[in-house]
């Protein structure tokens, strides 16, 4: 199983010292639930202020280039916290903020060649790993939206592809396709009918792609990861007030964001949930989602875009099923798990969900041709 890799606390001490952080260590712990990068939370004493810092290892395994990933961070957070303060925003809890190393770079690598990086700690909001109102959605979507707007001037060179290929569903399908001919782990034949499944959904791996090859739907800088615990909303307003893990901001297309809220948000269990009657789309979160990606990127959107919308859930949840059975049949070495079987539980999950949202396209395809109607 892969697992958070464990850090002691003097390496914690150590590691914070390398960063731009006045006052005194005082440890810190694991954070979050992310499957990719390992988080801690750091407690630091300033002037008698218990002052909270985020300080991350970058997954390097999966992002081979850290200082081209931390080149796209830094251009995007700087872009973000100008934007926020041109509107009079507190820009250090509407962007993410970087804390510089030591040595001046956005990064620290430490003796073992792993490489850190540090962000404030944004105060008074938080991450929920599901949806709980409506409401919920409607401001989760809003804020991926105005970060679509946001990157849409953002200036200099095309962002490096921290992951190549991140959303070609084809390239993806014919990985699984692959790791279930190879069978490394003897796991293929207990889990047929998974695959079966995948394999009659193949029709739907090209369509985003075809509709980018005509013209129809163009090639945006997108956050590519828009799952609902990468937005902070905040306790007091219930309002979206920063998009956060950025690794995967990159060019794409604005409907792998929008497929992805589909799939992380309108769920009606968690990701892992094995009991899959539990596991539906919600309507109602799908009509707040739809409400607030409209009003924040409906002027921008081509009309094949929004035409696609609901289709674009079902495409991401079916990707991410197969990325997760993929990595369950070739041994469980790219997401984090915490049980043997996580990453088929969370395919069959996925999975549900894709049947879940085919049985209501049409329905979810009518409610956003009125939402963006009656806006
Ligand atoms: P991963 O790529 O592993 O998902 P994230 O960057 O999403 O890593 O961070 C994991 C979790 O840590 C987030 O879901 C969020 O709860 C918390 N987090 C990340 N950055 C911050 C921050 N700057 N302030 C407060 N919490 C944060
Ligand atoms: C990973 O980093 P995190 O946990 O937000 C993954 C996404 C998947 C998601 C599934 C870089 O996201 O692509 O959709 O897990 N991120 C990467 O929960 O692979
Ligand atoms: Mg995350």
């Amino acid at each position: 199983m892969s697992t958070h890799t464990s850090v002691s606390p003097s390496d914690i001490n150590a590691l914070a010292a390398a960063f731009s952080i006045h006052g005194q260590c005082l440890g810190g712990e694991p954070y979050g639930s992310g499957h990719i990068n390992d988080t801690f939370v750091v407690n630091f004493n300033q002037a008698g202020t218990c002052v909270r810092y985020i300080l991350q290892r970058i997954n390097t395994r999966i992002f081979k280039d850290a200082s081209a990933l931390m080149e796209n961070i830094s251009r995007v957070t700087k872009h973000a916290a100008q934007r926020a303060l041109a509107f009079g925003d507190d820009a250090s809890r509407r962007a993410l903020t970087l804390v510089p190393a030591r040595d001046g770079r956005s990064y620290h690598t430490d003796a073992g060649g792993s490489v850190w990086r540090c962000y404030l700690f944004i105060e008074k909001a938080r991450t929920y790993d599901l949806v709980e109102t409506p409401a919920h959605a409607r401001e989760a979507a809003r804020a991926f939206g105005e970060f679509q707007r946001l990157l849409t001037d953002l200036s200099g060179a095309r962002l490096h592809e921290t992951i190549p290929d991140f959303h070609n569903t084809r390239r993806r399908y014919e990985n699984f396709m692959r790791a279930a001919a190879a069978d490394t782990q003897n796991r293929a034949a207990a889990v047929r009918a998974d695959i079966d499944f995948a394999m009659q959904n193949e029709g739907m791996v090209d369509v985003l792609a075809s509709l980018q090859a005509s013209g129809a739907v163009p090639e945006r800088v997108t956050h590519n990861d828009t799952k609902f615990n990468n937005v902070m909303i905040d306790d007091a307003t219930g309002r979206g007030i920063c998009v956060i893990d950025l690794d995967t901001v990159m060019p794409g297309l604005a409907l792998y964001d929008f497929g992805d809220m589909v799939r992380s948000a309108t769920a009606s269990a968690l990701e892992d949930e094995t009991d899959l009657s539990k596991v539906t789309m919600r309507m109602p979160v799908y009509e707040g989602l739809a409400t607030g990606y409209l009003e924040a990127a409906g002027d921008f959107l081509t009309e094949a875009e929004r035409a696609h919308l609901a289709f674009s859930g079902k495409l991401i949840t079916f990707e991410i099923g197969l990325r997760f059975l993929t990595d369950y049949l070739e041994g469980d070495v790219y997401f984090k798990t915490k049980r043997p079987g996580h990453n088929l539980d969370r395919a069959r999950n996925q999975f549900a969900m894709v049947r879940s949202i085919d049985a209501q396209q049409s329905a979810m395809e009518a409610a956003g041709a009125r939402i963006f109607s009656s806006l």
